[in-house]
């Protein structure tokens, strides 16, 4: 990503501050929390240094035993759990982590306290950021950089570049250091808002947040700045004339309503269940997702929680300027500090319900993430299940569901790129997970004005003139922990096995002419070395299923769920000794399984921001803990290689990734069997028979 570069605080809630009670142990930090949140760190002798600085402030949950005796408890015998807060605030130089007990928000209390020794820093706040941006203009070297470029000081601005790690003492990350970052600077300015086309190349400054000072400057070499035009995407700036297609506008009618109910942040729908919660560096969270059996008569857990924990973003281009561009999106800088308010009627249909999220900003003080969550049916004109029965003499029959789904949706706009997370609940009881990339590349200003001047490795495209659209991945990876009807689950790969025929019953052969078929290896793992899963053309297991081996089906199968990657299966290519692959050691597998542990939620480790790997998805697993009937958590790394093209620029269209959970053995029978054809609901004008 390329961060933020101006400081942007949409919604501020103080003032605003909303008083209604709590209603889920699992709901994010209210305002008033937070802001209790705030005032026991602040009073506490254990943070003596001043300013203090809140880079993380979430909710840390009870324990998911309590929560779940919570949840299945009625409601008037539900205990009342602690709400408490981890946080994590920088001060003299430390990293401080505090537990904040806010179960009476009237007196707040530090229920625990420690001083990060180890490598790594906590994400980057929006305020810091903009707080960077102000130095370069003040650096006689940089004020001179860019007037030997032709360029006026007041149109470029600078942003935060996390600069990763390359080796060599972890030292600095000690009490009193420096914590150092690059910033890299663009050309703003009326003429288009497209600055990210507009690199000011060959300027790199290193500067210390702490001390808020520039403490190191290159100016490597001059690349001409690449024009402004053509590179805006606004429409006033693109037109008119409009020459693009043109397509009627449509809406989405339900003349019954909604069947949408939201009671807090507890959506219900159809045969699901589910709590939307967010997270300033996860953005949205969805917890305690059931789905109702409607043969049993019972609702049953499926998944316990569910966020995207990191984006891992490494660039391929190992120049000066860009070897250090390895993003840790969530770790870095937050994904849900991105989460900006959605558009209605083009981000989310017309029918979406809209939902905050809530954060603490520098200060510790409250922040609405306004809009930044939608949910909505979706009728996409898909179908659920069918058959057609030409068959029959005299009969022609026909059964159809039509698929209506559930959708959860948040767009994060980490700097340059936007990334659409869908949650798509569906009542054949699947989740499916969509990540949608959109917006703006980043680009490398370079002389070439044609690829036919290109003769060494560009490590990337060439999209337009002095503008080279860098190579690059994605590795978002999710965090599911599945309780597949409860929390002792076991994890099974299916390996679909080529087989010769034998001939031989008693080898599974059979004396016919056939030579050959394939069958399945089924293979329970017992620690994690066999959770960790590499999944591509060559080979690996097939089908890879979380299952509750206490519960079966009335014939005997283990009731399950299986995992079902999409397209965007792409793992990371760096070699194991690459410090950036060493920072995200678990992009090298797209499925890793761990015992849960309550403290495990993020896979590039607490402290991503310069981390050195030894606190990561890979780390943990490599204790080779059981994962065989325990409560276990599935990680998967959805990918995508990111070569890109000229219809990239200068904004490109939408890509999209997606795996799915589905279950698998765990109905008797296909769930929607005894559901009723639609209505003939009387739509106004949508029939057309030509
Ligand atoms: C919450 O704390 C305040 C201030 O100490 C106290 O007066 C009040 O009784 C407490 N409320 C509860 C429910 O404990
Ligand atoms: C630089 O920008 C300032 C502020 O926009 C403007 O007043 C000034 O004329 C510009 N100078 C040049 C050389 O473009
Ligand atoms: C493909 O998967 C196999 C088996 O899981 C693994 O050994 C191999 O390293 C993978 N290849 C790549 C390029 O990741
Ligand atoms: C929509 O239906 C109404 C009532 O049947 C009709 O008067 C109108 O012409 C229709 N509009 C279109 C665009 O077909
Ligand atoms: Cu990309």
């Amino acid at each position: 990503m390329i961060p933020p570069l101006l400081a942007v605080l949409l919604v501020t809630a103080a003032g605003t501050v909303s008083c209604s009670p709590r209603r889920h142990p699992l709901d994010p930090l209210s305002a008033v929390e937070l802001t209790a949140v705030r005032s026991a760190v602040v009073a506490s002798p254990l943070v003596p240094d001043r300013p203090i600085s809140f880079h993380y402030v979430g909710l840390d949950e009870p324990d998911k035993a309590d929560v779940l005796s919570y949840a299945s408890s009625s409601s008037r015998r539900r205990p009342v759990l602690p709400r408490r807060a981890f946080v994590v605030a920088r001060a003299g130089g430390r990293s401080h982590e505090l537990r904040v007990d806010v179960t009476n928000t009237s007196a707040p209390s530090v229920a625990s306290h420690a001083v990060h020794r180890g490598a790594g820093f906590p994400r980057f706040t929006t305020e810091e950021m903009a707080a960077a941006a102000g130095l370069p203009p003040r650096y006689p070297p940089f004020v001179e950089s860019v007037r030997r470029r032709g360029l006026n000081v007041s149109d470029v601005g600078c942003g935060v570049f996390s600069m990763g790690w390359f080796g060599g003492e972890a030292g600095h990350h000690q009490a009193g250091g420096g914590r150092l970052t690059k910033m890299q600077c663009f050309v703003f300015g009326a003429a288009t808002a497209n600055f990210y086309a507009r690199p000011v190349e060959g300027v790199t400054l290193v500067v210390d947040l702490d001390r808020m000072a520039v403490v190191g400057y290159r100016d490597r070499v001059v690349h001409p700045v690449p024009e402004a035009e053509g590179t805006d995407y606004r429409a006033a700036k693109v037109g008119p004339p409009f020459t693009g297609p043109v397509t009627a506008p449509g809406v989405v009618v339900q003349p019954e309503g909604s069947g949408v109910k939201i009671d807090g942040r507890v959506v219900r729908w159809a045969n699901w269940e589910f709590h939307v919660g967010f997270d300033v560096r996860a953005s949205t969270v969805i917890s305690m997702a059931s789905v109702y059996d409607g043969d049993a008569g019972t609702r049953r857990q499926v998944l316990y929680r569910g966020f995207v924990s990191e984006i891992f973003v490494p660039y391929m281009d190992p120049e000066e300027e860009w070897y250090f561009h390895g993003f840790m999106d969530a770790g870095d800088y937050g994904l849900g500090v991105s989460a900006f308010p959605l558009q209605p009627g083009a981000d989310c249909p017309a029918n979406a319900i809209y939902m905050d999220g809530l954060y603490a900003n520098a200060d510790g003080q409250p922040v609405k993430a306004e809009n930044a969550i939608c949910v909505f049916e979706r009728y996409a004109g898909d179908v659920a299940w069918r058959h057609t029965e030409a068959g029959i003499p005299g009969q022609l029959i026909t059964e159809v569901r039509p698929d209506v789904t559930l959708v959860v949706r948040t767009v994060v706009s980490a700097g340059n790129y936007d990334y659409t997370f869908d949650w798509e609940f569906k009542t054949a009881g699947s989740i499916k997970c969509v990540v949608s990339l959109s917006g703006i590349l980043e680009m490398k200003a370079t002389s070439y004005t044609h690829v036919n001047q290109i003769k060494e490795d560009a490590h990337g495209t060439l999209l337009a003139a002095n503008t080279v659209g860098v190579y690059h991945d994605h590795f978002v990876t999710y965090h599911l922990d599945l309780d597949v009807d409860g929390t002792e689950n076991s994890f099974v790969k299916n390996t679909i096995t080529p087989m010769r025929n034998t001939g031989d019953p008693a080898t599974g052969g059979a004396d016919t002419p056939r030579r050959s078929y394939w069958t399945v290896r089924r293979e329970v793992a017992e620690t994690e070395a066999d959770g960790q899963v590499n999944i591509n053309s060559s080979g690996g297991p097939a089908d890879l299923l979380f299952v509750n081996p206490s519960k079966k089906t009335s014939v005997g199968n283990e009731v399950g769920y299986r995992l079902v990657p999409g397209g965007a299966t792409a793992s990371s290519l760096l070699a194991d000794d690459d410090y950036p692959q060493r920072r995200a050691s678990y992009s090298k597998k797209q499925v890793w399984v761990t015992p849960y542990d309550k403290s495990e939620k993020w896979a590039s480790g607490l402290y991503a921001e310069q981390s050195t790997g030894d606190d990561n998805l890979a780390a943990w697993s490599r204790r080779n803990r059981r994962i065989k009937e325990e409560d276990i958590v599935l990680w998967y790394t959805l990918g995508v290689h990111h070569l890109p093209y000229q219809e990239d620029f200068p904004v490109m269209p939408t890509v999209s990734g997606a795996f799915e959970l589905r279950p698998s053995n765990f109905f008797e029978r296909n769930p929607l069997i005894r559901t009723k054809p639609p209505s003939n609901a009387n739509f106004p004008n949508c029939s057309c028979h030509i």
